[in-house]
């Protein structure tokens, strides 16, 4: 799906700003009945943390969203199309009292069109937005209903925070217009043979392409798609970013219909001899396992979060993070091309174990997760929209379609088979495919890693097994990343996620849990084991920085696993790994 752009023929007008919202559905269309029960919420943010009213805070259901929209007569001669960046979890959409458009999944976009809807002037614009995970959806909770009380159990380890979470648009094209650009290219010699597949809706009778360099000259043209080429490409390098813009213009009886510009980088990944390769040269992914998740806004976009956040990854020289546990705004990405960082882009596959503990020693009691979640249609919707949205970006080097499966219950490589090979399909680039495997999955067990090309570990020897033994954990890694090995000689590791709980301010003159030096000592034993192997090719840290969870008895104000606060200052430990990095080749 196209990112809403303004330009000669299109127009873009926000809808962010201050909503009613009230638990209760409070309008009736068309009435001037004034609302009881309604308490603002900002857009795009999570309600959450707006309100003070823990009922509401902590309210599984429903929420109904509410405000006006004034249109112009002038985008009358338009489509006009309601854009929604992400409404987190389900949103069921309703303008003038109607309900027009249904969708479910809290982390991509979504849109149609609303001509018919709507009339000049006023018209009232109302969004139901639920919180409901269970067994269906992605990610998987617990839904418990009794007569008293409704209750979402999350499978999964970061706080289920809802609401209308990026921006809201209305946007405009003319009834011919471009609906979707893939950019395909293939890298000769000395030249960049470019074939983009764009998808047209409407009558047109002829299409330009152009392809222009970073400085706006156009350096190729054409009607044909067999004639973009580009002379001695300048190549999009990690930390060096190049970006080309492939310009579409549509027209019709000689008038421009439409016209759509979208970024791209010419580059090549490829996964040989147990290395990552990018334009050829093997690359060791430094960087991170992130959250969205900021005071105030929950998971809530804020652009200027996304900016701080990739000045500090550079700062620390990292040079990749993964979008953990679902797609990120696509500012981030946008943001990612032109800064050369390199993106492992997942889907908001989580909560796919049954009865899953943080104590993993009790993750075995039950294997039965194949049987009793229903995720595999959803799974393939989600993965679709992570594909179609993000394909363009040049910073997505891999697709991690879910995150610690039971890969080694009974049903897992049925369930995984056909969603590797959806995800390839989809992905003109067939880009590597990741799926980061639990501990529980051992080497012997595990059904999924033959399916995917890097095996990524999440690992917390020294935390969650022999918590507070470096030592005596550290030769069950060493063990573990070789024993991967002898299985999968080809395939690369690295370790997507690797950590422990940090308060800051905490020290100690031992190795103690919690404190600053604990987590210093643990970073610095692990990059010791990693530097052994040349075949591990990465170290994502858990996490960049802290980040709220539900309640529950093993977190203290939510995960403060992050190398950052929640308000993003750094831990000692930050020093260190950021001259590790930036003394790295
Ligand atoms: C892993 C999960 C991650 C958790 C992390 C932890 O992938 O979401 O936050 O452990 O426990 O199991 O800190």
């Amino acid at each position: 799906m196209l990112y809403p752009i303004q330009n000669e023929v299109r127009s873009v007008m926000e809808l962010n700003g201050i909503w009613d919202v009230s638990i209760e559905r409070q309008s009736v269309s068309g009435s001037n009945m004034p609302l009881t029960d309604c308490f603002k919420v900002y857009v795009p943010g999570s309600i959450n943390d707006q309100v003070r009213d823990e009922k509401i805070r902590n309210h599984v259901g429903d929420f109904w969203y509410r405000r006006e929209v004034y249109v112009p007569n002038y985008l009358f001669s338009q489509r006009i199309v309601l854009r929604f960046g992400s409404v987190t979890q389900r949103a069921d959409v309703y303008v003038n009292g109607k309900q027009v458009f249904s969708h479910i999944g809290g982390f991509t976009p979504f849109e149609f069109e609303l001509n018919k809807y709507i009339r000049v002037g006023k018209n009232e614009l109302e969004v139901k937005v639920s919180n409901i995970l269970d067994n269906t959806t992605l990610p998987v909770g617990y839904h418990l209903k009794t007569e008293d009380k409704e209750e979402v159990i999350p499978l999964f380890d970061f706080y289920n925070y809802c609401g209308i979470h990026r921006s809201v648009v209305l946007y405009t094209t003319n009834d011919t217009y471009i609906k979707d650009i893939d950019i395909n290219y293939q890298i000769k010699e000395n030249y960049a043979m470019v074939l983009p597949k764009v998808e047209i809706v409407g009558d047109y009778d002829n299409i330009i392409y152009e392809i222009l360099d970073d400085t706006e000259n156009v350096v190729s043209a054409s009607d044909d798609i067999h004639n973009l080429l580009v002379d001695s490409p300048r190549l999009w390098q990690p930390m060096n970013a190049y970006l080309y813009t492939l310009r579409v213009k549509v027209f019709s009886n000689g008038r421009l219909v439409d016209i759509y510009s979208e970024k791209f980088g010419i580059r090549t990944i490829e996964i040989k001899n147990n290395q990552l390769l990018i334009n050829g040269k093997s690359y060791y992914l430094k960087g991170f396992g992130r959250h969205e998740d900021f005071p105030v806004l929950g998971k809530g976009h804020n652009g200027a979060v996304t900016v701080l956040d990739h000045n500090l990854m550079k700062w620390m020289g990292a040079n990749s993070y993964r979008t953990s546990h679902y797609p990120y705004a696509e500012e981030d990405l946008r943001l990612a091309d032109e800064e050369g960082l390199l993106v492992i882009d997942e889907a908001p596959g989580v909560g796919l174990y049954s009865r899953f503990n943080f104590d993993v020693s009790k993750n075995n009691a039950d294997n039965s997760t194949w049987s009793w979640v229903q995720t595999q249609e959803h799974h393939k919707q989600v993965i679709q929209e992570l594909v179609t949205r993000d394909k363009n970006h040049p910073s997505v080097i891999a697709w991690a379609i879910a995150n610690e499966p039971a890969g080694h219950h009974p049903g897992a490589c049925e369930y995984f088979k056909p969603l590797v090979e959806l995800t390839k399909s989809l992905d003109y680039e067939h880009r590597p495919v990741v799926v980061p495997n639990i501990v529980n999955a051992t080497p012997e067990l595990d059904e999924i890693t033959k399916l995917v090309d890097i095996i990524c570990l999440n690992r917390y020897y020294g935390w969650y097994i022999d918590h507070g033994n470096l030592n005596e954990s550290l030769e069950k890694l060493k063990k573990e990343v070789e024993t991967w090995h002898e299985k999968y000689p080809d395939k690369p590791i690295m370790f997507s996620e690797f950590g422990v709980d940090t308060v800051p301010g905490l020290h100690s003159l031992y190795e103690n849990p919690y404190s600053e030096e604990y987590q210093r000592d643990y970073y610095q034993a692990y990059f010791d084991v990693f530097d052994e192997y040349s075949y591990v090719i990465g170290e994502h840290l858990w996490n960049f920085a802290d980040f709220v969870t539900g309640r529950n008895l093993r977190r203290i104000d939510g995960n403060l696993k992050g190398i950052f606060t929640r308000d993003r200052r750094p831990k000692s430990v930050a020093y260190d790994i950021r001259k590790r990095w930036t003394s790295m080749d």
